[in-house]
């Protein structure tokens, strides 16, 4: 351990630890910007400086490990005015569009701004006007507000692998772009939002589609359906100054009837639908013989990044569509036909933590159900919670409620989506099941859970042995495709026979779509949400949830049948 001091307080923290979070330890806040917890710090902005016994000149506290006898001044006037004189010159350069960005209220450049009490700006304001980029269904990009901390780079290129974004030309001429300054729809972008999740201030942000649904619901034309994903529950209440992780489902319903919707089901009921279609897909595969490892695919990010760079991949992804689509399907379908509602009557609408299903809904294979889109229009977490506080709608106090009847009920494992591994802890509650014919004594698969970049396992399921892996935040994904296209180049066994994949670190709890702020004190947080919700629920095994028992006595035949498929699966292209 490390003992130094700030501020004259003494401080033992672990060796490496950065003067910042030393600082945090005895209840010290050093203001930072370019620098975010996920990342490595890159020392940009040198707002976080502060001053250390003995050396020349001030440090900065994020990329600056404390040392032992150490004693750091954290805060004094010459330090505050050298913070300031940054925020100024940043500040120097942004548009003063405060009132009519997305980020108002909850922007970091101007809370610091506020904090700081800046009334002018000493310097020549130089805003440059640069159009926003909009060509893709789930993130608008507006360089102009970048302050170039360059957070969205770093989680595009090191925490996702994708390398879309970057910076373009040299000094005060220094833009952020889509890589090779194309469009971002031309770019690999992969629409995972994680970069609009990291953005400090209001240069990338989720596209905004609420107005779409507000016109469809005072219209009264169409019978307005609604669906809410797993990890919305446990994060919107971040938007209501409710803590990471408290469960609002009850609420959410209410919330979503106040809001008009005419029927309100939930994602986790198709959750449960996906299990029993990808599980008797992976039960096929792994028992009659197929393309092994199979690969989940209810990650629209994943799938993007699939047919962009591992076409190779196709045969080992499951054709199951994702809980959101085969939700829309049964809308259109089986309860259009029990409420006597034509498809092209129904508008439906879902929840989502995530950005990329702004893009799956508009999938051309997704249009096949009924001829319409099987969704109409994907809202993120954060669009829901501006139109509840647009609504006036009081969320804390609102009443628990019920999800409606028919695509509403849903078991423990249906919940389990939202966070890594719970895709495959849901899908192997049920492969034991469809394996052996016998439920599980203990449904827990411990294995499968915790923030580890790749997990592996071996599961015995009465002798026989299934091995899975585990992989969140796409740049840990090629690692793992790699050991796949490794062993079959040699002819050896695949050394997973089941692999599940999301995009984002966390799995949905830390989509792109949800309230800003996450880091992974508060994605483990959401995490536990989860993981409450699973345990209290009478049921915890997909092929327990009654409803979904009965769309197949009444609709569907078994899983996997022709009308199966023809509703809820898929195919990629090349
Ligand atoms: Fe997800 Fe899924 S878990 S992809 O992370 O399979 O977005 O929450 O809705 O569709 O169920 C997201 C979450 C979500 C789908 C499900
Ligand atoms: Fe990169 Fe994801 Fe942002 Fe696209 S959405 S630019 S892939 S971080």
């Amino acid at each position: 351990m490390i003992e130094a001091e700030i501020n004259g307080i003494p401080v033992s923290v672990p060796e490496g630890t950065t003067i910042l979070n030393a600082a945090k330890e005895v209840g010290v806040q050093i203001p930072k910007l370019c620098y975010h917890s996920d990342l490595d710090a890159w020392a940009a902005c040198g707002i976080c400086v502060v001053k250390v016994e003995g050396s020349p000149k001030m440090l900065r506290a994020c990329a600056t490990a404390i040392a032992p006898g150490m004693k750091v001044l954290t805060h004094d006037p010459e330090v505050v005015e050298v913070r300031r004189t940054v925020l100024e010159l940043i500040l120097s350069t942004h548009p003063n569009d405060c009132l009519q960005c997305g980020r108002s209220g909850n922007c970091e450049l101007q809370t610091l701004a506020a904090d700081f009490g800046i009334r002018e700006i000493p310097f020549e304001k130089r805003v440059e006007h640069i159009e926003p980029d909009t060509s893709t269904t789930s993130i608008v990009l507006n360089p102009e507000k970048c302050i170039k901390c360059g957070r969205c780079v770093l989680v595009c290129q090191e925490m996702q692998g994708v390398y879309a974004l970057e910076f373009i030309g040299r000094g005060d001429g220094t833009r952020l772009a889509p890589a090779a300054d194309v469009n971002l729809e031309e770019s690999p972008c992969i629409k995972c939002g994680q970069c609009s999740a990291h953005c400090p201030v209001g240069a990338i942000y989720e596209k905004d589609e609420t107005k779409i649904v507000w016109d469809e619901i005072k219209k009264h034309e169409k019978h307005c359906v609604v669906q809410v994903a797993p990890a919305v529950r446990v994060a919107i209440g971040e938007a209501f100054d409710m803590e990471p992780g408290e469960l609002a489902t009850g609420q959410l319903y209410a919330a979503l009837r106040r809001l008009g919707f005419d029927a309100v089901f939930d994602t986790n009921f198709s959750a449960d639908l996906t299990i029993l279609e990808e599980g008797t897909e992976f039960v096929k595969r792994f028992t009659e013989g197929g393309e092994l490892p199979q690969l989940t695919s209810c990650c629209p990010a994943w799938t993007d990044y699939m047919e962009k760079f591992a076409t190779d991949f196709i045969p080992n992804f499951s054709s199951a569509k994702s809980p959101q689509q085969m939700l829309g399907a049964m809308a259109k379908t089986y309860y259009a036909e029990k409420a006597d509602i034509e498809a092209r009557d129904m508008f439906v609408v879902s929840i989502m933590p995530c950005t990329a299903k702004k893009f799956e809904v508009g999938r051309d294979d997704n249009m096949n159900s009924t001829g319409f889109q099987d969704v109409d229009v994907a809202l993120t977490t954060r669009e829901l919670a501006r139109m509840i506080k647009q609504a006036g709608i009081d969320f804390k106090s609102l009443p628990d409620e019920e999800a409606d009847s028919l695509l509403g009920t849903y078991t423990g494992a249906g919940t389990l989506f939202g966070v890594t591994g719970g895709v495959m802890e849901a899908a192997l509650r049920s492969a034991y099941y469809l394996i052996t014919k016998e439920d599980l004594a203990d449904v827990n698969f411990m294995e499968c859970r915790g923030l580890e970049g790749v997990k592996e396992a071996e599961i015995d399921i009465k002798g026989t042995k299934v091995r899975i892996a585990i992989a969140h935040q796409m740049g840990n994904i090629e690692a793992v495709l790699n050991r796949v296209r490794e062993a079959k180049a040699n002819n050896e066994e695949t050394p997973w026979h089941f692999i599940e994949v999301m995009a984002c670190r966390g799995g949905c709890i830390g989509g792109g779509g949800q309230p800003h702020g996450a880091t992974d004190e508060v994605r483990l947080k959401r995490t536990q949400g989860i993981y409450a919700d699973d345990e209290k629920s009478v049921q915890r095994c997909s092929h327990h949830n009654p409803e979904i028992t009965r769309i197949y006595e009444d609709f569907l035949g078994e899983p996997c049948s022709h009308k199966a498929h023809e509703l809820l699966h898929t195919d990629y292209i090349e």
